[in-house]
């Protein structure tokens, strides 16, 4: 019998040339004309040409891929989200926010270059983000509906508003107690609503942007939300359960920042055991609403063993 291989190291090998062509993407779109300040420039290319992982591009191309479009028409997209994405790890890093020194691998933005410019780097970003996915997606319909998905995860309600919700916990100091603030909500829904704003979001975004370029039907479109939400909490938790365990080399950035600041975090409301389980649940739950996408789903099955045995 054939099976599929859905592994994590089999989704690495198979993602390459996607990567790639990602990688190549984002350097064009990155030489500007005269009339980008040269070190204006250098700031967004030392953190966007930065060795990210390209998650979210994967997922636009192979969300794209799944409903049966070429992935190399959601490039725009790709790149678009990675825009989004990386304008917020340069404003996350700022001292006003997260105030990390090294993101990537590299020291962060502000590190390397001050703080106004990574401010503008950020905001050039975002502002270019809707300007490739605007231009190039095709057909105009497709780009419309995927300028008004990005903004929407990018805005508010979700993306910022997640980051200032955490933000405004930390600052209120509301740490892994188990307890329940009168009338309020428990640290583990308060942990999860913000991070399917400030993490799940984004990562949901994507896959609608892939099957929106691919115009896939409302079935499929809702298919691979359902896969997006879940993959995104499920990211959250490894990614806090990496920070307890995984080192600043591997990591290429800061770990342990967490809980030394006593943020709220998941192996800190569950306990790391709870945590690991309820990601590989999360992810179970992923793969099963991928269903109505059959028989494409091996790329994206394959990513959600990624994000369950990701060291980084
Ligand atoms: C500043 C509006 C604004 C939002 C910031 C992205 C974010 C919100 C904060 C980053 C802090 C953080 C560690 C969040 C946890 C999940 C996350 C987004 C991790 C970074 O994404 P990866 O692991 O990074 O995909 P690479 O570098 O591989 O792209």
């Amino acid at each position: 019998m054939h099976t599929v291989d859905t592994s994590s190291e089999a989704f690495w090998r198979a993602a390459e040339p996607m990567r790639d062509a990602v990688n190549a993407a984002l350097d064009r779109y990155s030489q500007y004309d005269s009339g980008c300040p040269a070190e204006l420039r250098d700031a967004i290319r030392h953190s966007l040409l930065a060795p990210g992982k390209r998650l979210r591009p994967l997922l636009v191309l192979m969300a794209a891929e799944a409903c049966g479009c070429d992935s190399r028409r959601a490039l725009p997209a790709a790149c678009a989200v990675e825009m989004v994405h990386t304008y917020s790890l340069i404003h996350d890093d700022l001292p006003a926010m997260d105030d990390d020194e090294l993101r990537r691998g590299r020291p962060s933005c502000h590190a390397a270059f001050g703080e106004a410019t990574a401010i503008l780097a950020g905001d050039a970003l975002l502002a270019q983000a809707f300007e490739v996915l605007a231009r190039e997606t095709r057909p105009p319909e497709a780009a419309a509906k995927c300028c008004a998905e990005l903004a929407r995860a990018a805005g508010a309600s979700h993306l910022v508003g997640g980051q200032a919700d955490d933000l405004a916990a930390q600052t209120r100091g509301d740490v892994n107690s188990g307890a329940s603030p009168k009338g309020g909500q428990s640290d583990l829904a308060r942990l999860e609503s913000i991070h399917r704003r400030k993490t799940g979001a984004l990562l949901t975004a994507c896959l609608k942007l892939g099957g929106l370029v691919a115009e896939a039907d409302e079935r499929r479109l809702q298919a691979l939300e359902n896969y997006g939400q879940n993959l995104g909490l499920a990211f959250q938790i490894v990614d806090d359960l990496l920070d307890l365990s995984g080192d600043v080399t591997t990591m290429g950035k800061p770990t342990g920042k967490d809980s030394s600041r006593g943020k709220l975090t998941f192996p800190g409301v569950l306990g790391a055991e709870a945590s690991t389980e309820r990601a590989r649940q999360l992810l179970d739950d992923a793969c099963q609403a991928l269903a109505p996408l059959e028989p494409r789903t091996a790329a994206l099955e394959g990513l959600a063993h990624y994000v369950l045995d990701r060291h980084h």
